[in-house]
């Protein structure tokens, strides 16, 4: 019974978190994204709109309070349902209706999303809530609360947490802890006894001590690692630098900065040939670097992740003698050696989405083991319920041994991996594992194909939604006569690309070039930005 809402109440409680009149905000590709002061009614309202979904789906829903490797005066919020994957298309549309709703409006539109989305308001909702380091994030994910109890919904904040970290709390309890314990603590133990037993051979033949820096960004990443180091300590050791203490979040370090910049963290002290890699502000992306002996620095992105990951699952299944499917998913900006040599080297079928892990995790679910990874760093390996269940029962029923040890490992690297979405602290677990078992330097590992020089540009514009894309964002719709002239560029360099969009969570028109030397796909980034 919509009556059964408290309007009244509700006016009052948002009057106290009053919108700037004016103010149009739309749900991005990781939610809504802006300067931290403008989104105290946006908090409010999207806790509103949580336990709405919560009623909806009868399920635990997660919000996280974050702008992840936006710059530290940001701050956004994303919403996570119930298995732990990003919010519906359909509900995004929500959120910016109600986002955007002036003051007087807003409980009309809630109302009206209830109807919509047939939401039974009798029904108990529980919202589950996290957030970064960012100095704006506590008060930001008490308006969520504030929100939450407006509308009469229970839940429990678990404060500081990585991004990946609340995906994973919200899909374990809606499985009824099956997927884990919703703890931290559960967390860490389900990780860390993962990766023990996955490498504990390679242990018991006294192999060099495992070691690995990390770049922390100057965020949350640094904390949590903290916490999980004693859990792995005996099977790897982990360096930390730019862990908060001094250095401002995602400047000048992080996995965006490395990523974008194709340059080293500051605040990161590298030896030549040492495995180095970086988190982004809020722990769900990871990229490797390292510099070789005459000091070049080397990127290792998500392509060549996703690469190594899917090398080595592979070669557990043909051991095994399973016959599961494989399908690796990317975005545009994948590096074009990346796609060539997963298609014509590896034979993997490899599919190209929008950018978003949205998108991303979307498509992997079709496979019964679908890698997917943004070159950004961003991505996860996803186990089809069909597969996982064959893989357990295959190291109960295999009797060869070599093929029972490959089944274990694979059940492992299913465990191990966080199936509700992709996070830094799990994957990089992943990779040393991979690096221990197959005995890889970061250097071989760099080796398997040499990417295509590429630069990526940030333009800013008066109204970046002026510029519409298709075909997976490889091609623009408007305005009319850009693609010509994008076409018209590519055409005079060789093994070239490039494309450009808007981005959904920064105000600004990013432009990808890819060439055969770096000068040339610097000159066509140039070029194409004009
Ligand atoms: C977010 C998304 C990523 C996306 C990135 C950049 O990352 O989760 O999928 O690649 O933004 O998106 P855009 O190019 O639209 O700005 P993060 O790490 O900031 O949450």
């Amino acid at each position: 019974d919509l009556l059964d809402m408290d309007l009244d109440a509700i006016t009052e409680y948002s009057a106290l978190h009053p919108k700037p009149s004016g103010l149009i905000l739309q749900y991005g590709t990781a939610g809504f994204r802006t300067k931290a002061e403008h989104l105290d009614h946006v908090m409010f309202r999207m806790g509103l709109l949580a336990v709405l979904r919560s009623k909806q789906t009868k399920s635990t829903i997660g919000v996280m309070v974050t702008a992840s490797h936006n710059p530290e005066e940001d701050n956004g919020v994303k919403l996570v349902d119930p298995l732990g994957e990003m919010l519906a298309p359909s509900w995004e549309e929500h959120a910016t209706c109600l986002a955007n709703a002036e003051e007087q409006d807003m409980p009309r539109v809630l109302m009206d999303i209830s109807v919509k989305a047939a939401v039974n308001l009798q029904q108990d909702a529980f919202i589950v809530i996290g957030r970064d380091t960012r100095p704006t994030s506590e008060k930001l994910s008490q308006s969520v609360i504030d929100g939450v109890t407006a509308l009469e919904g229970q839940f429990h904040d678990y404060g500081l947490v990585t991004t990946p970290q609340l995906h994973y709390m919200v899909y374990c309890r809606n499985t009824s802890g099956q997927y884990g314990e919703a703890t931290l603590e559960g967390y860490y133990q389900k990780l860390s006894k993962a990766f023990m037993e996955l490498t504990k051979q390679t242990l018991c033949s006294e192999d060099e001590y495992r070691s690995v820096k990390v770049d922390c960004a100057n965020g949350i990443g640094a904390l949590k690692l903290k916490e999980m180091e004693h859990y792995v300590s005996q099977g790897l050791s982990v360096q930390l630098f730019n862990d908060g203490t001094k250095g401002k979040l995602n400047h000048l370090c992080g996995a965006d900065f490395v990523k974008s910049h194709q340059k080293p963290p500051q605040g990161m002290e590298m030896k030549s040939n040492e495995r180095c890699c970086s988190f982004d502000g809020d722990a769900d992306r990871i990229v490797y670097h390292y510099l070789d002996v005459d000091g070049h620095f080397h990127l290792i992105d998500g392509d060549k992740i996703a690469t190594l990951i899917s090398s080595f699952l592979k070669e557990l299944l043909l051991e095994i003698g399973e016959s599961l499917n494989i399908g690796v998913v990317q975005t545009a900006y994948a590096n074009g050696s990346s796609t060539r040599y997963l298609e014509e080297v590896m034979k993997v079928p490899v599919y190209c989405t929008k950018t978003g892990v949205k998108h991303l995790h979307h498509k992997a679910q079709e496979f019964d083991i679908g890698v997917y990874f943004e070159a950004n760093g961003h991505g996860t390996v996803l186990f089809s319920k069909a597969a996982e269940t064959k893989i357990r029962q295959l190291t109960k029923e295999l009797e060869d041994e070599k093929r029972k040890a490959a089944a274990k490992m694979l059940e492992n690297v299913i465990d191990l991996f966080n199936q509700a979405a992709g996070d830094a602290i799990s994957d990089m677990l992943v990779i040393e594992a991979i690096l221990m078992l197959k005995d890889l330097t970061i250097q071989q590992w760099d080796a398997l194909y040499m990417d295509l020089p590429n630069r990526q540009l940030k333009v800013k514009v008066a109204d970046r939604q002026v510029i519409s894309t298709t075909d997976a964002e490889r091609q623009v719709v408007t305005p009319p006569g850009l693609q010509e002239a994008i076409n018209d560029l590519v055409k005079k360099y060789k093994l070239s690309r490039a494309f450009v969009r808007p981005s959904g969570t920064e105000d600004v028109v990013r432009v990808y070039a890819e060439a055969d030397s770096q000068e040339n796909a610097d000159s066509l980034a140039r070029a194409v930005s004009f």
